[in-house]
């Protein structure tokens, strides 16, 4: 802090409107009549370095211990995120997303196209967050995928309460024996992705930990990292084995996933497409409905526990 307000104090010295380097506060404004003439306010490049550094290890130091770790940022994630975030200010809402970009899957509609199908009555949370639709009896259309996911995004990244790490993965999950004996999901082991896709060729990479009296699994169908937490439970030999996803069924699979979201072990909910994996329920391809539902249901609960 002092060096930087040393760096501040020399910038101000020599940030006078003789030397041409002023920024008027009102320059942002009259940008049209700039005429190839628009400047910023210096910087020394350090400042950038420790503006971001400072906040991003604050934020790890203080989300160490969470009220609430949310694995994945795709659409069942976020709209956990949302209603969690929003119902529960005064809870630590962690997000861990594996991908530099958060939305998982839901950046278009499906099928390589952009429309986004959500069928009634999950068209309630795109009215909740503000999305525009075009109505179409049983269903609604959102016009692009991207239009829900950055609208969610933008609305929980907002929340004082809300944290989202992307680019950081989840490698395992933290386990504790409760007061009965019982094995109790109690956080999360992180990593940087790029490092937690490494550990082959690298050693001495010591993952992070996270811990939080609930933890929500949303890290979708089998795939590179997908249904993580499932596969862990069974490695870890706290459920017998997957269900594994069955084929396409709209009608049976989205039903399924929301009336089966629930806490699958102690202090793990499950919630999106990873529940497939768990329950051996059906896909449902691109309707995104259940997602939104399943990760308000996801939210409930989480807030049930805490209210138990
Ligand atoms: O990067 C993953 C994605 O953004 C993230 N993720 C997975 N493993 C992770 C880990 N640590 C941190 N170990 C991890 N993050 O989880 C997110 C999952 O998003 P998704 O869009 O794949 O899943 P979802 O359940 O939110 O939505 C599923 C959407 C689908 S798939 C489908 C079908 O196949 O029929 N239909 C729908 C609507």
């Amino acid at each position: 802090a002092a060096d930087e307000a040393i760096f501040f104090s020399k910038l101000s010295k020599t940030n006078g409107t003789s030397n041409g380097t002023h920024v008027d506060k009102n320059e942002y404004d009259v940008l049209e009549n700039y005429e190839g003439k628009y400047r910023f306010a210096p910087i020394e490049e350090a400042q950038v370095s420790r503006a971001m550094i400072k906040r991003y290890f604050n934020t790890m130091y203080e989300r160490a211990v969470s009220d609430v770790v949310i694995i994945g940022a795709g659409s069942a994630g976020l709209s956990c995120a949302y209603h969690l975030g929003k119902s529960r200010p005064d809870l630590k809402v962690t997000i861990i997303e594996a991908g530099v970009a958060p939305g998982g899957g839901a950046w278009l509609g499906g099928q390589l196209m952009t429309p986004m199908v959500v069928r009634k009555p999950a068209d309630r949370f795109l009215t909740e967050i503000g999305v525009p639709f075009e109505d179409e009896g049983p269903f609604v259309v959102v016009k692009h995928a991207a239009l829900f996911t950055s609208t969610v995004l933008s609305r929980v990244l907002a929340m004082p309460n809300v944290v989202l790490m992307n680019a950081t993965a989840v490698e395992d999950l933290i386990v504790r024996e409760d007061f009965a004996g019982r094995q109790r999901v109690a956080g999360v082991v992180t990593n940087w992705t790029l490092v937690a896709l490494n550990h082959d060729t690298q050693s001495c990479m010591d993952p992070n930990v996270i811990t939080a009296p609930v933890i929500i699994t949303a890290t979708g169908h089998d795939g590179p990292m997908g249904a993580f937490s499932a596969k862990r439970l069974v490695s870890m030999g706290l459920l017998k084995e997957l269900g594994n996803m069955r084929g396409l069924d709209m009608n049976r699979a989205e039903p399924a996933i929301v009336n089966g979201t629930r806490e699958v072990a102690p202090g793990l909910i499950m919630t999106g497409m990873e529940l497939s994996e768990h329950d051996g329920s059906n896909r449902m391809g691109p309707t995104f409905g259940a997602m939104m539902a399943s990760g308000v249901k996801a939210a409930t609960e989480a807030i049930r526990i805490f209210e138990s």
